[in-house]
């Protein structure tokens, strides 16, 4: 039975332009990249599925363009995803330090147990870097953020960057339902919700 269930989930991803959040989830979705440059207008969908401990999840990824202007549309949506994936480039230490801007909004707007990634991408272009791999493990830390390095044109590390999203998602929602439940956590006995049936 449990195999026909598609968990799925809504996924945000936010960070400054040019950092290559389309190209993230273009690489997550088709194996693409794109070496020309071209704006997001507005937010793009991309979906991902992945098939995980005997389950089926699908995570919609809504890439969000960098223009503030668009930020109104994006957080009414906003409220009812259980993820978002923070970028920077790790060869742009501008868009690092902009990285707590994006957390605040997410913290603002998202809901209180959404699941936050910070990713550092590009890390493809070693000789240009300037944010060292510790300092972004020490963001993260001092935020408790998960933290991974990526690159979209190599594929680096971006499979595992889904599946951990998954992972924290799913556990937090079983957690969640052990808790209110008063009882204890067993994953194979909670029957886990389902969120919205589509993508928006
Ligand atoms: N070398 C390298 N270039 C990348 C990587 N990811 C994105 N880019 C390039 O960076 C630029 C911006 O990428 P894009 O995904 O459009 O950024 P966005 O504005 O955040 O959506 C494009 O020219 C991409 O080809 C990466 O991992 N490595
Ligand atoms: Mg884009």
């Amino acid at each position: 039975m449990e195999k026909d269930q598609i968990y799925k989930y809504n996924v945000y991803i936010f960070g400054e332009s040019f950092v290559g959040k389309t190209n993230i989830s273009t690489q997550a979705e088709q194996k693409l990249f794109e070496e020309k440059y071209n704006a997001t207008i507005g937010i793009d969908f991309n979906s991902k599925t992945i098939n995980y401990s005997n389950k089926t999840f699908r995570i919609c990824i809504q890439d969000v363009s960098g223009q503030s202007m668009y930020r109104s549309i994006v957080f009414s949506y906003f409220r009812s995803a259980q993820g978002a994936i923070l970028v920077y480039d790790i060869t742009n230490r501008e868009s690092f330090l902009k990285i707590s801007e994006h957390l605040q909004l997410c913290k603002q707007r998202g809901k209180d147990d959404l699941v936050l990634i910070l990713v550092g991408n590009k890390n493809d272009l070693e000789q240009n870097r300037e944010v060292s791999y510790s300092e972004g493990q020490q963001f993260a830390d001092e935020h408790n953020l998960t933290f991974l390095e990526v690159s979209a044109k190599t594929a680096y590390n971006i499979e595992e960057l889904f599946i951990q999203m998954i992972q924290l998602i799913y556990n937090k929602a079983n957690n969640e339902l052990a808790q209110n439940e008063g009882g204890q956590l067993d994953i194979s006995k909670k029957k886990q919700p389902f969120y919205s049936s589509k993508c928006y």
